[in-house]
């Protein structure tokens, strides 16, 4: 089996480089962005796409056959196999790396060293192959027209992993009418609409003058969520002119607790310290003639059931009306999914999604805004506080993962 990596600008002419060399059948077994580099690393180059491809995926039964051939190989010495098999394998999840190249720690020209390496590269390729055949959706479309195909890449290109952007594309021709196919303006923002009707929101905290509302703000480490809620506190009692407080129950880091001080200081805010459940009870009284508590938590791991548990008792008791999980977008899109299944124990009503401003592409997000888990109510874009956060929109947001941009201009 041949397995090839191909480098070019955008998705669309990697795709095609690869159809051109490989024909229609070709199977996409890996796509990820690059940004070379030269000189020292000092200038970096704009990114580009690698993709590798095989055009004898089908064939998983003709893996076995690598064993006699890499023994060979071996017996050859580490150039034998590259060129007797003219193969150059990556690893799904690693750096590009020709097959020829000896393994860190193995010894140059050591047998079994070379043979222990082929061996892992075997059931690597194995692997991916095995995960290829469960996967058609990575075919290379070659079933589609031109302009739907170029699409179909534009849309990897901003993230969107094959089967969604497949659905999409399928869907689109399922439903828009032939004539409207061939002009790539329509279909896109046929798609747009699609999305957008995907994503629901929550709309802003909806405080009012007099009644007293509580929010909380949960989720990972260093997603931004201090930061969140100095932008919240200082929007609401800067430009609404409400009266809002803090309570932080973040008391394992004495930085923590510190830069939301700060926050309260700036923008003059009475601020309570809580390290119990039950001096949670006393904090919530001593702010209850408040028209906003915002309340700010300890970084919790998603895997850390027993933490996850601890931080639910705090918000019981604490009677806590919106419980918004804050995610950055820079996170992949199963690490998001799960981290939305394990805070549902704490009883997540919303979600914030923070880093806009960083992240390459947002169409890792997909997934988990069709999922319908939770709705959206803000997203932030920068560290300023207060100016880099807004309320979600579905047009807004679907125009920011089309265009790959945080200002989502190019769609
Ligand atoms: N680029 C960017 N950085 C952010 C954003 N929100 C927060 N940060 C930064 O992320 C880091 C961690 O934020 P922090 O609020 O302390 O996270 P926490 O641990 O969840 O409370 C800080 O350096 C923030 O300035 C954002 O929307 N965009
Ligand atoms: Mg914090």
């Amino acid at each position: 089996m041949e397995v090839k990596t191909y480098r070019a600008a955008s998705m669309y002419e990697a795709l095609q480089m690869v159809r051109c060399d490989l024909g229609p059948e070709a199977v996409v077994m890996q796509t990820r962005n690059v940004r070379s580099r030269r000189l020292l690393g000092l200038f970096a180059r704009p990114h580009q796409v690698e993709v590798t491809a095989s055009a004898g995926v089908n064939v998983p039964s003709r893996l076995p056959s690598l064993r006699p051939t890499v023994a060979a190989a071996a017996s050859a010495g580490p150039q034998g196999l590259a060129t007797s098999e003219g193969l150059s394998v990556l690893d799904a999840h690693a750096p590009a790396q020709p097959i020829d190249r000896p393994a860190a720690g193995a010894t140059a020209g050591s047998r079994p060293a070379l043979e222990g390496q082929l061996r892992g590269q075997a059931t690597r390729l194995q692997g991916m192959v095995q995960d290829l055949c469960r996967r058609p959706d990575v075919r290379l479309r070659h079933d589609l027209p031109d302009s739907l195909f170029r699409l179909f890449t534009d849309l990897i290109d901003v993230d969107i992993d094959e089967t969604t952007a497949g659905a999409l594309i399928e869907r689109v021709r399922a439903e828009a009418p032939n004539v409207e196919l061939t002009d790539p303006v329509l279909v896109k923002s046929r798609i747009a609409r699609i999305i957008e009707s995907e994503i629901s929101v929550a709309g802003p905290i909806h405080v009012m003058p007099g009644q007293h509302r509580l929010v909380a703000l949960v989720g990972p480490t260093g997603v931004g969520k201090t930061t969140t809620i100095a932008k919240l506190a200082a929007n609401y009692r800067l430009k609404r002119r409400l009266n809002v407080g803090l309570i932080t129950v973040d008391t394992y880091r004495i930085a923590a607790v510190e830069q939301l001080r700060t926050y309260a200081d700036i923008i003059d805010l009475p601020m309570q310290v809580v390290s119990t459940p039950r001096e949670m009870r006393q904090a919530v009284r001593r702010l209850s003639g408040l028209d906003l508590i915002l309340m700010d938590t300890a970084g919790r791991s998603p895997r850390d059931e027993i933490k996850i548990q601890e931080l639910k008792a705090f918000l019981t008791e604490a009677g806590a009306d919106e419980v918004h999980l804050v995610l950055s977008s820079m996170a992949g899109a199963r690490s998001l999914e799960q981290t939305v299944d394990r805070f549902a124990a704490v009883g997540t009503t919303s979600l914030i999604l923070t880093k806009l401003d960083e992240a390459a592409g947002l169409g890792n997000l997909l997934p988990l805004l069709q999922s319908d888990a939770l709705p959206l109510s803000y997203l932030t874009n920068g560290q300023n506080v207060p100016d880099d956060i807004e309320t979600a929109e579905p047009t807004r947001l679907a125009n920011l993962i089309l265009s790959g941009e945080s200002s989502g201009n190019d769609w």
